[in-house]
């Protein structure tokens, strides 16, 4: 009974040791001196999808009835914003800094900016501009482990937090304003985009190689294509998705 007590202790040691390995292994920061830039237009085919009027079920004295549904920011050029793009599983790259200035704002009643990223390490300054009281609560959406839940009653109130870990974080305000929702996506190494209101996104030093490009979009979904980046040269990688 011993022994095979001490034969499983050995076995999750080793476990413990090749998962803490992998994670290791999984970046290798190198120096960049020839890396290539990938720029690109993530597009919609198709009608764009009517952007609905969610309601507000608390505070509407101060928020207002209704608030436009925050998932579709459009152009009328089907231009979508808020769209993240990876390197999905890139192995070598250059040193990922934490990103300066990261804000989630509770603004009139919605949470601002409603998608954003950033590496990990990076110390997120959390503001409430309004005077009514939010909930903010992140969570990871792969296995929902909480990053933080914090009442803000204050008007004016900043509350500062390092996110040590990285993945896709879903926010909510648990005081009832269903309307509210924002992702901050947590990056291990510095190449990602956020793509601005004309869809454009840019990743810049990437080391010559051939990747999978990766576009996620909360209610589009994802898509993913290969890229290959040549030393010291722009290469154009569009995205499509198609309307649902
Ligand atoms: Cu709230």
């Amino acid at each position: 009974m011993l022994k095979r007590i001490i034969v499983l202790n050995l076995l999750l040691m080793v476990c413990f040791f090749l998962k803490g390995y992998a994670v290791v292994e999984a970046y290798e920061v190198i120096e960049v001196a020839d890396g290539g830039k990938i720029t690109g237009v993530v597009t919609l085919k198709g009608k764009a999808p009517e952007v609905k009027m969610l309601d507000v079920t608390k505070n509407s004295g101060f928020c207002g009835k209704n608030t436009p549904d925050p998932r579709f920011e459009i152009s009328g050029s089907n231009e979508i914003k808020n769209v993240v793009v990876i390197l999905e599983g890139i192995e070598k790259g250059r040193k990922a800094a934490p990103v300066k200035g990261a804000v989630l704002d509770n603004a009139d009643c919605v949470f601002v900016p409603h998608v954003q990223a950033f590496t990990k390490g990076t110390t997120l300054t959390i503001i409430n501009s309004d005077p009514i009281l939010h909930n903010m609560h992140a969570y990871f959406i792969r296995g929902r482990r909480m990053v933080f839940n914090l009442a803000l009653p204050t008007k004016g109130q900043k509350i500062r937090r390092r996110i040590k870990k990285s993945g896709m974080l879903f926010i909510r305000c648990d005081t009832g304003h269903s309307q509210m929702s924002a992702f901050m996506y947590i990056s291990e190494n510095p190449y990602y985009a956020v793509t601005d209101k004309s869809g454009k996104f840019e990743i810049a030093d990437v080391p010559p190689g051939t990747y999978t490009l990766k576009a996620w979009h909360e209610a589009l979904g994802t898509m993913e294509q290969k890229v290959t980046v040549a030393p010291q040269k722009e290469v154009r990688s569009d995205f499509n998705f198609i309307s649902q």
